[in-house]
């Protein structure tokens, strides 16, 4: 695939410092979101927020960051879409996040630490970091990201899978979000090639604890072999183009597809049996009695709020594992919060519920304690 990054030098090239002051400036500069939907369920967890520009020549927004970068406003431009994403934020519908895409070169350049620090927090902001040039110096990289994790935003890969963004760069910055390359996506339904890499970097991206979204989705077909894999999230012009309209909702006829899908038995050496629903609340919310989980701004819980109201760390489970696999991991705890209750996650580390120990044990030694019947069962 070709693309024209570099800045072309007609003599009638346009003035681009001054176009690029005037995007600066505020003007001419507009956010596009292009939906990321949860493949399971079908639903929007989220947006891509892309730069669209309206100046004096008809370029893509490729060019205008290539040129801004000759020019050494690059920082500068990230700066203001940040800005742009930040203020959107406000009205950003519940339990859903915004991914901004900014260049890692970028990321200790004081413009964008000046956007940083007029906010209290980044929560809901996932970084996705662009490059396409080779970075060398992961570990460069992982020390400019501290400040930002420190305030709340996450971090996603873009590209991963392509030349630029390797092994390398996902175990040196352990992203929350890796986004697989949309040239691993084309076709995958016909490639077995394709198909098993993705698979490889789902069971990498495991290992990080990092979610995988793959990129690029424009057929059902590809779109069901990314779900057989278990590739949680998804984007592309299957589900809706990118538009300047807010919030996007993805196309009626996909979102069938994917509601159709039968639902997944529940298996019962698995934890997903034993999960009782509990009250979550965010920090600032009053406790719920006698067990809750506090939230933050995605649903991922921060602490588990015990009846006697402490709080205490949260040891998160996958639904999947197995009753003894978790009780095991579960018992390896520091005695003071080893029989506290686990907390059940689905593939975005939303919380689906709790578990109690004494559930695990009496599984194990096959005792029946009383079922819950907040789990899913089949249809
Ligand atoms: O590298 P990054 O993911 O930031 O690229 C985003 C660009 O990809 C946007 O300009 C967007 O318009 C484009 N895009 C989004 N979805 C699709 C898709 O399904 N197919 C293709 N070819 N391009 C897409
Ligand atoms: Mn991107």
């Amino acid at each position: 695939m070709t693309t024209f990054l570099e800045p072309p030098v007609a003599p009638t090239a346009p003035r681009w410092s001054a176009a690029l002051e005037r995007v600066l400036a505020g003007e001419g500069l507009a956010l596009a979101a292009q939906p990321i939907v949860d493949v399971a369920r079908g639903s929007v967890v989220g947006y891509e927020l892309l730069a669209r520009f309206d100046g004096p020549h008809q370029a893509t927004p490729d060019v205008w960051f290539s040129h801004a970068e000759r020019l050494g406003l690059g920082a500068r431009l990230d700066a203001i879409v940040l800005a742009r994403a930040l203020d959107l934020r406000d009205d950003l519908p519940d339990d859903t996040f915004i991914t901004v895409n900014i260049s890692p070169l970028h990321l200790g350049d004081p413009a964008l630490a000046a956007v940083r620090d007029r906010h209290r927090s980044l929560e809901r902001i996932v970084l996705e970091l662009t490059e396409h040039s080779a970075v060398d110096d992961c570990a460069a990289v992982a020390r400019l990201l501290e400040p930002w994790r420190e305030a709340g935003a996450k971090v996603a890969i873009d590209d991963a899978g392509s030349g630029y963004a390797g092994l390398q760069w996902l175990l040196a910055l352990s992203p929350d979000l890796v986004k697989l390359d949309r040239a691993l996506v084309d076709h995958l339904d016909e490639d077995e090639v394709k198909s098993a890499l993705v698979a490889m970097l789902g069971g990498f991206a495991d290992r990080l604890d990092a979610w995988v979204l793959a990129e690029g989705v424009e057929r059902l077909a590809e779109l069901d072999v990314l779900a057989h894999l278990g590739v949680p999230l998804a984007q592309g012009y299957l589900f809706r183009r990118p538009t300047l309209e807010l919030w996007p909702t993805i196309e009626g006829d996909v979102r069938r597809h994917l509601e159709q899908r039968p639902a997944r038995a529940v298996d019962p050496d698995r934890v997903g049996a034993l999960v009782e629903v509990v009250r979550t609340r965010h920090r600032h919310e009053p406790p719920a009695l006698p067990i809750s989980v506090v939230v933050d701004g995605l649903g991922q819980p921060i602490a588990l709020d015990l009846a006697d109201g402490t709080w205490d760390r949260v040891l998160a489970v996958r639904p999947d594992e197995t009753v003894r696999a978790v009780l095991e991991r579960a018992l390896t705890r520091d005695a003071h919060w080893r029989w506290h209750p686990v907390v059940c996650v689905d593939e975005l580390r939303r919380v689906v519920g709790v578990v109690r120990l004494e559930r695990l044990v009496h599984h194990v030694i096959g005792g029946s304690p009383d079922r819950p019947t907040t789990h899913e069962e089949e249809v």
